[in-house]
């Protein structure tokens, strides 16, 4: 069996770390087991957005369908956001170091 590449190791932990947590139904997560999952795999990217009110915000964002749980399409939704704030450091973090490596 072939080595898997970079980019499938990424896609199978986001479905691992989706079913992971999709505890209830095994297929959404509910508010609470969202909260779970952010706190626990995203802790550097939301150290200071622990309040109910975020959580709150956060549901009614990524709920597209109005059920009141997190599907994996509605989970994409909120990493792919995250991937391009990180994106737009990077970025930011390239430049200075090509700037750096230029002196
Ligand atoms: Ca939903």
């Amino acid at each position: 069996m072939a080595t898997p590449s970079k980019i499938e190791v990424a896609m199978q932990n986001l479905l691992d770390v989706f079913y992971l947590y999709a505890k209830s139904d095994k297929c959404t997560l509910t508010k609470l087991e969202m909260k779970e999952l952010v706190e626990t795999e995203l802790k550097q990217l939301t150290k200071n957005k622990k309040n109910v009110d975020y959580f709150d915000k956060l549901m009614k964002e990524l709920d597209f369908d109005g059920d009141g749980k997190v599907n994996f399409e509605e989970f994409l939704s909120f990493i792919s956001g995250i991937m391009f704030s990180c994106n737009e450091i990077y970025m930011q973090k390239r430049q200075q170091m090509a700037k750096e490596c230029k002196k």
